[in-house]
């Protein structure tokens, strides 16, 4: 029996036409990329259920809990210590920003060549049709690159509980000081929002559940470096998506009960692939639910993806925090260590970001590398040009994709991913 949401999405405020129109979307492109893959894991039915229910018994689950007085914080990038937010007792959302909604509306408040990601934020504000936002009790922006630091001004006037929390920009002393006030100043704010006071045995408690989560995903990762590959990107790419608004609990039993599956397929040789595959590795900007475009074009193409070198994928997940220290400036500082090496685009140099991408590609046995760029995203698109000389320097080919959420290019993408899974054959 199927449960009718509709009072719950009311009482959150949401418009419930527009709301209708965006889960018809999500359900039909939902059935034709995923539920048409061949030779699926079963252990893929937990989060086809989590993507069935996304604005359903997940969200009830949020609106059950602020019944309890709990808070839902929302936030829009990897750099919002979710650690901090379980140490409140709180629930850390993502808010996904993965397909174009009331683009008009938009385009009324921002200029027409912003990146789609931070269009979708603000679509989905401007239409309501989105239950994790109007749920959150505090939503977090960050002054990361150009684009979301003044769409959150835009934004801060539609919204009276965006709180922007300033990044630096440069990983020097000062960036790091930078970082571990802005940490503190979360903390503050997550404590006054609670009316907890976070305190070691908390902020631990925090840091064990999300290095969970890490731990899984890197488990997940290291399954895909097999030369017969156990699993799609595109489903690998779910679990990465799903990473960021499930129960993080259920979420880390899931993903390592997915991995056993994985490891038992690895050892009866049970695959999605054959031998002469082609391996890619996609590199750039994150992919936010629903946005499975370019994986559901390349793995149709023949090829699989086996890593995302991305926020949604092991840049936002790699590295745990050293939860060692029994004072909390320590762990604070643990926190600032494990965040300050997330290699974004918005720093300047960034030049480790090359070097992990190259490791990833030797990792995950790599033919090529797909450079991802969202038009009108600078950072990563200024990294392409340095990154495409060094991987080619080294005999790795590359392809770069710049694109956006719409359906126009589908075909010239076609074109050109075939071309080149057919130059990596
Ligand atoms: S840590 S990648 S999640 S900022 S695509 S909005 S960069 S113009 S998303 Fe990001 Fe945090 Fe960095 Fe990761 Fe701007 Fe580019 Fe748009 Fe982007």
């Amino acid at each position: 029996m199927t449960t009718d949401y509709t009072p719950m999405w009311k009482d959150l405020g949401l418009d419930l036409t527009a709301h209708d129109a965006l889960l018809g979307v999500l359900g039909q492109a939902y059935g034709d990329i995923y539920q048409s893959q061949k030779n699926r894991p079963s252990g893929m039915g937990y989060f086809d259920f989590v993507v069935s229910e996304v604005h359903g018994l997940r969200v009830k689950e949020l609106v059950d809990a602020k019944a309890k007085g709990r808070k839902v914080i929302g936030s829009y990038c990897v750099f919002v210590p979710e650690e901090i937010t379980l140490a409140v007792e709180a629930i850390h959302v993502g808010l996904c920003s993965g397909a174009d909604f009331a683009m008009d509306e938009v385009e009324k408040y921002l200029p027409r060549n912003t990146c789609a990601l931070i269009k979708s934020a603000m679509g989905f504000k401007l239409a309501k049709v989105c239950p994790y936002l109007e749920c959150a009790d505090m939503v977090v922006g960050e002054n990361t690159c150009d684009g979301k630091k003044k769409a959150y001004e835009v934004m801060g006037a539609m919204m009276d509980n965006l709180y922007v929390m300033d990044l630096p920009q440069v990983k020097s002393a000062e960036g790091k000081a930078l970082l571990k006030a802005e940490f503190l100043r979360y903390k503050e704010a997550a404590e006054t929002l609670t009316g907890k006071t976070i305190d070691v045995a908390a902020l631990k408690q925090g840091i064990s559940l999300v290095n969970n989560k890490r731990k899984a995903m890197a488990r997940l990762a290291a399954l895909r470096h097999n030369a017969n590959a156990p699993i799609s990107g595109l489903d690998a790419l779910l679990a990465n998506q799903i990473f960021f608004f499930d129960d993080p609990v259920r979420f880390t039993d899931s993903v390592n009960a997915l991995c056993d599956e994985l490891e038992k397929r690895v050892e009866q040789n049970v695959s999605v692939t054959d031998a002469n595959t082609p391996r890619i590795l996609i590199s750039g900007c994150p992919m936010a639910v629903p946005n499975w475009k370019l994986p559901a074009i390349v793995e149709s193409s023949g090829a699989v993806i086996v890593g995302e070198e991305s926020c949604v994928g092991e840049r936002g997940c790699r590295n745990l925090v050293d939860d060692s220290a029994d004072d909390l400036d320590g762990l604070i500082d643990a926190l600032v260590e494990r965040y300050l090496a997330i290699d974004c685009a918005i720093f300047t140099p960034n030049t480790e970001r090359t070097d992990h991408i190259k490791e990833m590609a030797q990792a995950s046995k790599a033919d090529g590398v797909i450079q991802y760029t969202l038009n009108f995203c600078q950072p990563y698109a200024m990294e392409t040009m340095p990154i495409e000389n060094e991987l080619e320097a080294t005999g790795l080919p590359t392809l770069r994709i710049e694109t956006d959420y719409s359906q126009e290019d589908m075909g010239q993408l076609q074109t050109r991913v075939e071309a080149f899974v057919e130059l990596l054959k």
